[in-house]
């Protein structure tokens, strides 16, 4: 067996001058050591073998002298001349099988591999680790192979996780554009969620090149790396588990309270007309609300403690770029962000939005109706089965979908994105991926009337602002806030349609408040009619591609 290798931050190293630039290799890979690389690969595709067992001798004594593994990437000969650790092999190298009889047990080999069959090959001709990838498209690597994405990469550890001990002890890195600006959430997306209690797959690292040989500190920019990817990021410090929710109700009140409390600020990206309307509902549920479309001021306004509303409604090239400036700025700082996939999956257009925007970085609350959480899934990488689909009968309006499939894609989508999602409907449906949910609280009057679907969001971001250690629960409260308050403004005598539904809403939406505020919560608490969904796995309908 190989040695015990720490993978967490993989540097492979590069010399071409546009990267390097006059600089020594040995220098620039000895610094980024002592940032905290551990385990480099020297990959050099140019230069001839006495440059290169020349260099691989230096780099060795640096690494040895950190306890770092060296590989040398392609060149077994180069590898067995200096006595290093191990080697890297890519698809059109040596054979696995007959690096291992040249080099023995107890020496390192790696293999690139970007799809299930690679993979496949590489565990069974007994490869340590694998470099997954390419996730993202880069311009050190002249041979890009397909760009497999986050998506692809997902695909493989759940291979491995299914594939006997064997695969699942295999280590993995990715490659391919990991940057101080994803290192943290592609630590956190890149998992296998399984459908047994056992603990996921997860990378066990990232692999860098340029972005900690490019710059004039490699030893900053390592050492940055280094802490993103092995701490969690601000927005997972609570991890999302089973909740007691429907057997408690005590935590809805509690998530009020925080709201009424801490006046959370409801940030919104949308392009809507009804300005007005959103910023009454957050007013009247005791959130304050900013509208703001400018990406550049979002680092600031992150930092308030409040929740973000993204809104495709306009998904213009340049209302993206704001909403990734946005979304990251409040990923950094573990503030709420939601996604409100308005139309996604209507048009290609708003489908390479979607895309976009998950690739931007983590939401905390997705919420959508049938359509777009559908699209969601697909975003997710997931596969529906349109067949399972069809053979179902129309009886619930524009519905496609029975009950039990949207639980279970709702739950799906939770559980592989690590976050909360809410399907609305007639019965919402919701999900963190361990415990789902259907809430049939409501009333008719709210489908038709413009904002009600924004307006769920601006809700949503200042509960899950003010109650951050249970976004589950969080979001609950905010929809039954929301949905009991309909119902009530829909019951008064002077609400004769829609039109004079509105000011009722908001009245009542206040009212629900003040009464949890000033401990009549009693009443309000009985009126949340929820309910515990078991999710089978959905085979037929929700498969992780
Ligand atoms: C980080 O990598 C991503 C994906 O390759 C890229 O879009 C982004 O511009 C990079 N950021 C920096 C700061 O280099
Ligand atoms: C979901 O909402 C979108 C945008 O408002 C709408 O076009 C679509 O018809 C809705 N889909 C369903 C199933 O209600
Ligand atoms: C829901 C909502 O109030 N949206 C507003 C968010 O901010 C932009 C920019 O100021 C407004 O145009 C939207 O109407």
């Amino acid at each position: 067996m190989a040695m015990q290798v720490d993978y967490s931050l993989y540097l492979v190293t590069d010399s071409t001058e546009a990267i390097l630039g006059k600089r020594n290799l040995v220098d620039v890979v000895e610094l980024a050591i002592l940032g905290g690389v551990t385990i480099v690969q020297y990959r050099d595709k140019t230069s001839d073998t006495g440059t290169l067992i020349k260099t691989a001798k230096a780099l060795h004594a640096k690494c040895k002298a950190h306890n770092v593994p060296l590989v040398i990437n392609d060149r077994i000969d180069v590898a067995q001349a200096i006595d290093c650790e191990g080697v890297h092999l890519g698809q059109d190298d040596t054979p696995i099988s007959t690096a291992r009889k040249i080099l023995g047990l107890t020496k390192i080999i790696g293999a690139t591999v970007s799809s299930i069959e690679e993979a496949r090959i590489a565990v069974e001709l007994g490869a340590d680790y694998l470099g997954i990838g390419t996730l993202y498209a880069t311009n050190t690597k002249k041979n890009t192979k397909e760009i497999i994405g986050v998506n692809g990469i997902r695909r493989i550890l759940r291979y491995l996780d299914e594939s006997g001990e064997k695969a699942r002890g295999t280590k993995t890195v990715c490659i391919g554009g990991v940057n101080g600006s994803n290192a943290q959430r592609i630590m956190h997306q890149l998992y296998a969620p399984s459908p047994t209690k056992r603990e996921p797959k997860t990378i066990d690292g990232v692999a860098v090149v340029s972005a900690i040989i490019a710059p004039s500190d490699p030893r900053a920019a390592a050492s940055d790396l280094k802490s993103l990817v092995t701490t969690p990021p601000p927005f997972a410090r609570h991890a999302l588990s089973p909740s007691s929710i429907a057997t408690s109700t005590s935590p809805l009140l509690t998530a009020l309270k925080a709201v009424h409390q801490e006046h959370p600020i409801s940030h919104n990206m949308t392009n809507l007309v009804v300005q007005n309307f959103a910023a009454n509902v957050a007013l009247c549920i005791g959130a304050s609300p900013i509208m703001s479309n400018n990406g550049l001021e979002a680092p600031d306004l992150a930092k308030l403690g409040g929740g973000l509303v993204i809104n495709m409604g306009t998904a213009t090239p340049d209302a993206l770029k704001n909403h990734r400036q946005a979304i990251q700025a409040y990923n950094a700082v573990g503030s709420p962000v939601i996604l409100d996939p308005v139309g996604a999956g209507a048009t290609s257009a708003r489908k390479d939005a979607l895309q976009f925007l998950m690739e931007s970085g983590y939401f905390d609350l997705i919420k959508g109706n049938e359509s777009e959480i559908l699209a969601v899934a697909r975003a997710s990488g997931l596969r529906i089965n349109l067949e399972a689909r069809q053979q179902r009968g129309v009886d619930s309006g524009t519905s496609s979908l029975t009950p039990s499939q949207k639980a279970s894609l709702v739950q799906h989508i939770a559980l592989r994105e690590r976050t909360v999602v809410l399907l609305t409907g007639a019965t919402d449906i919701l999900s963190n991926g361990h415990t789902t949910l259907a809430i049939s609280n409501g009333h008719a009057f709210l489908g038709m009337i413009t904002g009600s679907g924004c307006t769920v969001g601006t809700t949503l971001s200042a509960y899950l602002a003010a109650n951050r250690e249970g976004k589950f629960e969080a979001a609950l409260a905010g929809l039954c806030h929301y949905e009991i308050a309909a119902e009530d403004a829909a019951k008064r005598e002077d609400v004769k349609g829609p039109g004079t539904f509105v000011p009722a809403f908001l009245d009542e939406l206040y009212k629900g408040r003040m009464d949890v505020v000033e401990d009549r919560g009693e009443e309000w608490v009985k009126r949340v009619k929820v309910e515990m969904l078991e999710v089978g796995d959905g085979a037929d309908f929700v498969t992780e591609a």
